[in-house]
């Protein structure tokens, strides 16, 4: 079956294959650059204690459970989010609704960048720091994951899961900004082997609404 477009759930859209091959791979080498200190990749602590096991770095503002800041875990600036990024984000609005006047306000200011190597996990959460209302952007690179998409009460079914392959956009707006959702698994040695990368990377650009 070819995997096309899909609406899985009021303004949760999911397009198959939308970033190129060679476009994955020059995002894929920007985000081992960010990754590098100062301000690189940190697994969060949560404030129970618990160490995720997901490794991220931000651009932009900082996630710090939970809240956003201007400074790293490291106590240095967090780094800048470079201009074509948010015209990738830009973009992506655009092909995901077909509304090009909601993509031409879409400016955003953060990027959260996750890893997951074959262990990791994220469960099934709401991302509520950020004020605006505006959709986030979601693009996977490497190894598939199995993404878990529910509603907007609790964690619990129904739920809908879909395969995030690399190179799919997946934008979250609407009524499905404030889902809970997570990922239970990734499959692991399923990235593309010009990628050379072992794991998955998930980029995704938000609006602060902060300043
Ligand atoms: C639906 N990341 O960083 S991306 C996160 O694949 C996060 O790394 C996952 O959840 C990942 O917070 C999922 C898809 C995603 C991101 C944000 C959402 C889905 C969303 C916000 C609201 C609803
Ligand atoms: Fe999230």
């Amino acid at each position: 079956l070819p995997r096309a477009r899909a609406e899985v759930a009021p303004g949760a859209v999911h397009v198959p294959d939308w970033l190129a091959p060679a476009r994955q791979r020059e995002i894929l080498d920007a985000a081992r650059e960010w990754s590098r200190p100062p301000a690189g990749m940190r697994q969060t602590v949560l404030s129970g204690g618990r160490k995720m096991s997901i490794r991220t770095v931000c651009l932009g503002w900082y996630w710090s459970p939970y809240r956003y800041t201007r400074v790293s875990h490291d106590g240095t600036p967090v780094k800048a989010l470079p201009a074509w990024l948010a015209e990738l984000g830009r973009d992506a609005v655009a092909v995901a609704y077909g509304a090009p006047k909601l993509a031409a306000a879409y400016e955003p200011d953060i990027a959260v960048v996750n890893y997951y190597d074959h262990a990791a996990r994220l469960g099934m959460h709401q991302d509520k720091e950020e004020i605006s209302p505006a959709p986030v952007v979601s693009l996977s690179i490497g190894d598939t994951c199995v993404f878990r998409l529910g509603g907007t009460e609790n964690r619990n079914r129904p739920w809908a899961e879909v395969l995030l392959e690399s190179g799919d956009l997946f934008v979250f707006g609407g009524r499905s900004r404030l889902a809970f959702h997570g990922v239970p698994r990734t499959l692991p040695g399923t990235a593309p082997g010009h990628l050379d990368l072992s794991g998955r990377v998930n980029i995704t650009l938000r609006m602060s609404g902060l300043s």
